[in-house]
């Protein structure tokens, strides 16, 4: 961990010009008819979850290039995570892949205490054979043909269930690498009817707080088809399992284009969006930091749901998801949190009763224009003094760095062998 005297000090530099701006923002918003402070403090409630996995340098299906002072283990992760969360007090939780961070549930807890984090959802892996498995997936999992292979699956994620119960997580999340790479190599309906039952055993294992998170993926690894392609069969997974079930969006998983807001619409009002994992991408699931390649497509996803936060019971999990190949995973999920959090505040600015008025009276153009409005404003001093407040840090990135975190991490951790970058 940072110490909180290297923070003191790298924000009492930046402290003055970060009052001046915020108070000029409160003034530009006031005469928007926005009280800053309220804005703020849904900022500082905010949370998003980082992956236990995104700390560790990632890959490509070429190469991983290993950054210094790498995480060895799910205690090293969770050390990573509190610094992030130290810096940013936007990161509050972990979430745990399984069984890559599969550890004693009092070490975790211990451990999560110590670092002052929470456990989100659990993440179980059945795209990988372990050492000591049976059955492989290299044919599937949930969906695959033999009836030994489904069970071992229903298995891991009831074991997920289990652990997680004991570490205060309140989900599942499901992504299956199952597909098909030819075609006519799998009957799509047998398949998907295979998958269904067997995840409804895992269904039926959930303690009654639990939500049951699946995620659709348009290709990869399986490259013809896979078997939850897209949010029309993550919804009819949702609909089937029962109400404990509910659909995962992850910003990377779908085809170029694809309008991603309007899927978290659709599925928001039939009450089936579950979470997300933010990331961003050009061409695929690239896995980049979130807000970096699309972030007004970013903002459009939180307009969606702050339109929906009228309702009490929409509380949809929000997780990054992200594969670092180039940057020191610590600064790109600060980073990227720090855009989650941005995309959030600007959708709070849009003022929601003069849009559904030009909705109503067709003005397209006006519309368009009260989106762009929140968008274009700077909300940095907002986010920054919502950090200084909870003893955050004003630039998270320059803290870091100044702190020389990363290379004591280095000297105490040596360089591990092919550690997985888990990508999902
Ligand atoms: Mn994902």
């Amino acid at each position: 961990m940072i110490k909180s005297d290297a923070i003191e000090a790298a924000n009492g530099k930046a402290e003055a010009k970060l009052k001046a701006d915020y108070d000029a923002l409160g003034e530009h918003l006031d005469r928007r008819g926005i009280d800053i402070t309220a804005i703020k403090a849904k900022v500082a409630r905010y949370g998003v979850a980082i992956p236990s996995w995104g700390v560790g340098t990632g890959g490509t299906r070429f190469a991983r290039f290993p950054g210094a002072g790498e995480p060895r283990d799910v205690f090293d992760k969770l050390d990573d995570c509190g610094v992030i969360q130290q810096l940013t007090r936007a990161t509050p939780s972990v979430s745990l892949h399984i069984p890559w961070d599969a550890q004693p549930a009092a070490d975790l807890n211990g451990k999560a205490e110590e670092v002052g984090l929470t456990f989100d959802a659990m993440n179980s892996n059945t795209f990988q054979d372990q050492p000591d498995q049976a059955h492989s997936y290299k044919f599937g999992s949930l969906s695959h043909t033999d009836k030994a292979t489904r069970q071992q699956a229903v298995d891991h994620n009831i074991a997920c269930i289990e652990l997680g119960a004991q570490i205060g997580s309140k989900a599942l999340t499901i992504w299956v690498g199952d597909g098909s790479n030819f075609p006519g190599q799998t009957s799509f309906t047998r398949q998907f009817e295979r998958y269904l039952d067997a995840t409804k055993q895992v269904y039926n294992a959930l303690p009654d707080d639990w939500t049951l998170l699946t995620e659709h993926k348009m290709y990869e690894p399986a490259f013809y088809s896979t078997v939850v392609q897209d949010w029309g069969t993550n919804l009819l997974i949702a609909q089937q399992m029962g109400d404990k079930a509910k659909c995962l969006v992850d910003l990377g998983h779908h085809a170029p284009n694809v309008n991603i807001e309007m899927i978290v619409a659709r599925l928001t009002q039939f009450g089936k969006l579950g979470g997300f994992h933010f990331n961003d991408s050009k061409y695929g699931d690239d896995d980049l930091d979130t807000g970096s390649i699309a972030p007004y497509r970013l903002f459009l996803v939180f307009n969606e749901l702050v339109e929906a936060e009228s309702d009490p019971d929409f509380d949809p999990m929000h997780m990054l998801d992200q594969s670092h190949n180039v940057t020191d995973p610590i600064e790109s999920l600060m980073v990227s949190a720090t855009e989650v959090q941005r995309a959030y505040a600007q959708a709070l600015l849009v003022d929601r009763s003069a849009l559904f008025a030009c909705q109503e009276a067709n003005d397209a153009l006006m519309a368009t224009t009260m989106l762009k409005h929140g968008f274009r404003t700077d909300v940095e001093p907002i986010l920054a003094m919502a950090r200084l407040e909870q003893g955050g840090a004003i630039d998270p990135v320059a803290a870091y760095r100044a702190s020389g975190y990363r290379a004591r991490a280095a000297g105490e951790r040596p360089a591990v062998r092919g550690a997985g970058g888990g990508i999902v």
